[in-house]
């Protein structure tokens, strides 16, 4: 019995249809090489597996892990806020991402990997109105010689289940907490010897699981 053992994720039974979907990934700036790489295999799935238009995947970053679950609960509230108003109504063309432009780059503090794909604020203004019905946060937490990484796995932890209970909408955790980078690097399908396997892969198809549950008409 344990030879048809499948470690891992089992695909859902039935087909799961994204193209309805608009789908949010929230991103860190920490171990960028990897989050890239996590943040591209979740992109994937939901367009080639799911047929999320690419248009409909908005994508935001922030400095670090801690500051993911911030960052979806208010970006959640603000695609919500235009879905509800419409974007055309709002006066004098606010840009409500204004307060939260974590992604625009400086020439003083810019990333040393640029922000994967378009620029949220831009797809937040310009795109579509209707709300996000999935979010991803995508980050990669690597021990050091501190307590910290145990705080910051923590809070980083419930902060995004909470996110995902009080707003109603899924939320995955897209989280690495590894104990050195190869750990991670494996996780992200990018170890040397190849076995890895890309968790991003399968957060961007249990998004849109979790999203078709959402609004299941049951
Ligand atoms: N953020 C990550 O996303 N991954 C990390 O591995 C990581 N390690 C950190 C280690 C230390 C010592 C510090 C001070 C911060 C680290 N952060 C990391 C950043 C953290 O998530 C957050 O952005 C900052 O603490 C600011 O709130």
């Amino acid at each position: 019995m344990l030879d048809d053992f499948h470690k891992g994720l089992e695909p859902a039974a039935v087909a799961q249809d994204g193209s309805d979907l608009r789908i949010l990934i929230v991103h860190t700036r920490w171990n960028t090489p990897i989050v890239q790489g996590l943040v591209e295999g979740a992109k994937k799935a939901m367009v080639e597996q799911h047929h999320v238009k690419p248009e409909n995947i908005v994508i935001e970053s922030v400095p670090g892990a801690y500051e993911l679950p911030f960052a979806a609960r208010k970006l959640i509230e603000i695609s919500q806020i235009r879905a509800a108003e419409g974007a055309s109504d709002l006066m004098g063309n606010v840009n409500l991402l204004d307060g939260l432009s974590m992604s625009a780059p400086n020439s003083a503090n810019k990333p040393a990997t640029p922000t994967v794909g378009s620029s949220a604020a831009a797809a937040a203004t310009t795109g579509s109105k209707q709300a996000f019905d999935a979010v991803i946060c995508i980050g990669v937490l690597i021990k050091g010689s501190t307590m910290h990484f145990e705080y910051i796995c923590e809070a980083v932890t419930q902060g995004i289940m909470r996110v995902g209970l009080d707003s109603g909408l899924p939320v995955i955790f897209g989280v690495l907490t590894c104990l050195n980078e190869e750990q991670a690097l494996s996780r992200a399908g990018m170890d040397a010897a190849g076995k890895g396997h890309n968790h991003g892969l399968d957060w961007g198809s249990g998004a849109v699981e979790m999203a078709l549950l959402k609004n299941r008409a049951l």
